[in-house]
């Protein structure tokens, strides 16, 4: 097997090296922040995929006294054929030499062997100081790319890159923050043909990085419909001695029960946010998200996410939302004066069929009250009758995850989810829509689905994910 290559990210201090390390080795630890001088040993952070290292990235503290470096290897050099023999003295006699600590830091990988990826801040105009570095970095004779990273608004790109083509081999674009999947993978393309040696490990690379991506989105897909199998499924249960019934109203009860209903819901779709960041190698996301929630008594969710993620009544008449749904929410509740009897229904449900059936209002599940049997009584609430929950669910957790497939490692701002204009969802084919509302279909009424079943409803899910990419990049 031939050896992964590595690559020393280096430049001048504070601009976006550690940035482009923590994009191109998917970590999400690495220190990057406005003070310049945050990195001060070089590290190393190889890219690992099923155990295998495709390529290392070595981070490196930025550049102090490049002009100093460059005289003294000018009076020891005679030839250009003497440069990295010449560097290679400069590291060996200023070890330990505290001016000097960063240069040799950042010069002992190239020394060993590696690449140079050489970071400049594209925003800020172009500027004769770093000719000094540039040129240190040529005489080191590694193969060597120049990527223009911006961390401003402006763009002097054009005049970065007329300087950088002078010392450089290749110069690309590359914002460490917001490049794409297919421009990461572009640079490395671009590293394999500067380097024999590296062109078949880069394309390998290339491949193995590609294969977890599509992975990845299946995995993702699992786990969405994991969560949504539970949280449809979901039962809230209490059982009360005889002396508990008594000091415990119906109206108490519900509120209990609904309220655990609701905690429960809330933390398995955060298990899946946590799941799906994970997933993708983000371990520190913060996130802020508008919380599942009712706003009464009749109503799942605030009207804001209903607009946004409840499918319209053409979707649900398209995806075979059936008798079989009507009948669950289309019980008559019971007041709650008569709830002692066996079966009775309270709350939720009242006037809720009519709603439920035209899919404007999210119904809450019922609370059903056995009857008093060897001196316990048990209380039941859930699982959710209103197939919108779930497409509310899930129209969340797919916009969560479409975010973090598409976050690099080194964004470090809060993750905002706001909720879409329009549902996405409407652009899915009729069979999908059928493996999802009939997957919905069977958790409310809590009956198994068989593998079979389970692969269908990921793979709709899928599907889904799949739409709402298309549908975010039409949109931009
Ligand atoms: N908007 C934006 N900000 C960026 C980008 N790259 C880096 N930054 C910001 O620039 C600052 C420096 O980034 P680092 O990656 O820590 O830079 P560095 O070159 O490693 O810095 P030192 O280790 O101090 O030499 C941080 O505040 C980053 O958030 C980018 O592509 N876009
Ligand atoms: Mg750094």
């Amino acid at each position: 097997m031939m050896p992964a290559p590595t690559f020393a990210v280096v430049g001048h201090p504070n601009k976006g090296k550690s940035s482009v390390v923590a994009t191109l080795s998917q970590n999400d630890a690495i220190a990057i922040a406005l003070e310049p001088g945050t990195t001060r040993k070089r590290h190393t952070y190889p890219l690992k995929v099923d155990g295998r290292t495709l390529y290392t990235l070595v981070d490196t503290p930025g550049f102090q006294r490049p002009r100093r470096v460059m005289q003294w290897l000018e009076a020891h050099s005679v030839s250009a054929s003497d440069h990295t023999d010449a560097l290679r003295a400069f590291v060996t006699q200023h070890q330990g030499d505290g001016r000097f600590t960063d240069e040799c830091e950042l010069l002992t990988p190239l020394l060993e062997g590696a690449g140079i990826i050489y970071v400049v801040d594209g925003s800020v105009p172009y500027s004769p100081e770093h000719e000094a570095e540039m040129t240190i970095l040529r005489w080191a004779g590694r193969p060597s790319l120049a990527v223009i990273n911006s961390i401003g608004v402006d763009d002097y790109s054009d005049t970065w890159q007329a300087a950088l083509g002078q010392f450089f081999q290749v110069v690309r674009k590359f914002d460490a923050v917001r490049a794409s999947f297919a421009q990461h993978l572009s640079l490395l393309r671009a590293f394999g043909q500067l380097e024999p040696a590296w062109e078949v490990p880069l394309e390998q690379a290339i491949q193995h990085l590609s294969d977890q991506r599509l992975h990845r989105r299946r995995q993702a897909a699992l786990l969405i419909a994991r969560a949504l199998g539970d949280m449809m499924s979901y039962r809230e249960k209490r059982t009360l001695t005889a002396s508990q019934t008594t000091e415990t109203s119906d109206g108490t009860l519900a509120d209990q029960l609904r309220k655990r209903w609701y905690r429960n819901q809330r933390k398995r779709e955060q298990t899946l946010r946590v799941d799906i960041e994970h997933l993708y190698q983000h371990q520190r996301i913060e996130r802020q998200e508008a919380e599942l929630e009712w706003h009464s008594e009749h109503d799942l969710f605030s009207e804001d996410s209903r607009k946004a993620w409840a499918v319209s009544k053409r979707y649900l008449a398209t995806a075979g939302f059936g008798a079989g749904a009507v009948s669950g929410a289309g019980i008559d509740a019971l007041t709650l004066g008569s709830s002692l009897g066996t079966g009775a229904l309270v709350g939720g449900l009242i006037g809720a069929a009519g709603s439920y059936f035209y899919g404007d209002r999210l119904a809450l599940p019922a609370l059903n009250i056995g009857a008093l049997r060897d001196g316990l009584k048990t209380a039941t609430f859930g699982p959710v009758q209103d197939s919108q929950f779930g497409y509310v669910v899930l129209g969340r957790a797919v916009d969560h995850w479409w975010h973090i497939s598409h976050r690099n490692h080194a964004g470090r701002d809060l993750l905002d989810l706001e909720p879409a204009d329009h549902h996405w969802l409407e652009n899915l084919g009729k069979s999908d829509r059928h493996d999802i509302q009939k997957a919905f279909d069977k958790c409310r009424k809590q009956q198994p689905l068989d593998e079979r079943q389970r692969e269908k409803f990921s793979l709709a899910i899928e599907q889904a994910m799949a739409v709402y990419d298309d549908w975010r990049l039409n949109r931009t």
